[in-house]
């Protein structure tokens, strides 16, 4: 393991020893398909924590808006989304799932948030320069401002446990600054809360180079098919030392290796290493072992994920009952804010009850 990888699994193990989590909240980018690297860093926590804690989880449309534009293709990831995460056994039953965007006080509250910023916590961001870079024909100023959306999304619900990968963890850590920030200026009205991490919080693309990413193309899709995965894994980096199949390599330097820790049990691990730095076998047929594994996931999903396209209706009633369910409790905070803040409550002027 290296140094950041220890330090990463130590913040991990520490934050589960934390005071007890009392809800949790969650989201993803409506920005296109689900991968591996969204399901071992955040997904598989969330179908885990549902049977837990009580929990939240949105398809952050608000947020894809600081990237996509096309309002058909939004619509259409937005459901694709949700039914992805019913997909990998997102229960609608055990947890609430819902759009961000029909829950207007999501908005309220980052702007009240925004005014509690300093600029220069935002221009930290690493996320917000590497869109920058990344998008740079489109730096608007919702994606400099996108952490502050994050915090009052999380903040609304008076969430605690925030379940993500490692590049968000800056961004919950804000979320922690701003919070403190509030309840010290107003009184105490939102708990603290925390990143809840995997034990893989941050899954290298098939490139074995950069954090697995839609927009790096080096992604495995959770609904890519067996042909698909195969032709992603193929190709994929392995240990620069096995150029030959006769030379030997060292595992623990190999992406394809990392993959046989989250897919294979201990024995195929065993005979992934031994076979390796022996040169015994070569990187096609550890790799075969990989794809055996990723499949035997991903199968179940494919299956559930086709019973769902044919009932999209159904998709769209999950989200609707999620919003119907989340509004109550996301008025109630917006009142506390506004009474801790001084600005008046909206049922005084006779435009409904916000508590
Ligand atoms: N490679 C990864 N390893 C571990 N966790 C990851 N997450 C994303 N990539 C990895 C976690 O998945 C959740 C969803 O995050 P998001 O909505 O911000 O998705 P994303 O970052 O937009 O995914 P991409 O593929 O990286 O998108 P692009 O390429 O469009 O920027 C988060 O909890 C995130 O940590």
């Amino acid at each position: 393991m290296s140094e950041r990888e220890q330090s990463v699994a130590q913040r991990a193990a520490a934050n589960q020893e934390k005071s007890p989590v009392t809800r949790v909240f969650s989201g993803m980018q409506p920005s296109g398909e689900l991968h591996l690297g969204n399901w071992l860093g955040a997904l598989k926590n969330w179908v885990a924590m549902q049977d837990r804690y009580p929990c939240i989880f949105s398809v952050v449309d608000l947020h894809a808006l600081t990237q996509t534009s096309d309002p058909d293709e939004m619509k259409a990831r937005i459901r694709d989304m949700a039914m992805g995460w019913l997909a990998a056994g997102i229960d609608p039953e055990k947890c609430t799932v819902f759009v961000q965007s029909t829950v207007p006080e999501h908005a309220e509250l980052s702007w009240v948030l925004t005014t509690l910023t300093p600029m220069g916590l935002l221009e930290r961001m690493t996320q917000f320069k590497d869109k920058a870079r990344s998008q740079a024909e489109n730096v608007n100023v919702g994606l400099f401002s996108y952490p502050v959306l994050q915090a009052a999304d999380i903040t609304i619900y008076r969430a605690d446990g925030v379940p993500v990968g490692e590049d968000q963890v800056q961004h919950v850590e804000f979320t922690r600054d701003l919070v403190r920030k509030f309840n010290l200026k107003y009184g105490k009205v939102f708990p603290e809360p925390r990143a809840l991490l995997t034990s893989s919080p941050r899954v290298m693309g098939v490139d074995g180079d950069r954090k697995m990413s839609k927009s790096l193309g080096n992604h495995i899709g959770l609904n890519d098919s067996a042909d698909v995965l195969w032709k992603k894994l193929a190709p994929a980096k392995t240990d620069v030392r096995r150029v030959r199949r006769t030379d030997p390599g060292v595992p623990e330097e190999c992406n394809i290796y990392k993959y046989h820790g989250f897919f294979s049990t201990a024995d195929e691990r065993a005979w992934a290493a031994e076979g390796c730095r022996s040169a015994g076998i070569g990187c096609r047929q550890c790799k075969e072992v990989v794809a055996k594994n990723i499949n035997a996931v991903l199968e179940p999903m494919r299956e559930r994920r086709a019973g769902l396209e044919a009932h999209p209706g159904r998709v769209d009633e999950i989200l609707h009952e999620g919003t119907k369910k989340l509004l109550p409790l996301a008025r109630e905070t917006m009142g506390r804010v506004r009474d801790a803040m001084g600005i008046p409550n909206r049922g005084r002027y006779g435009i409904g009850e916000d508590r």
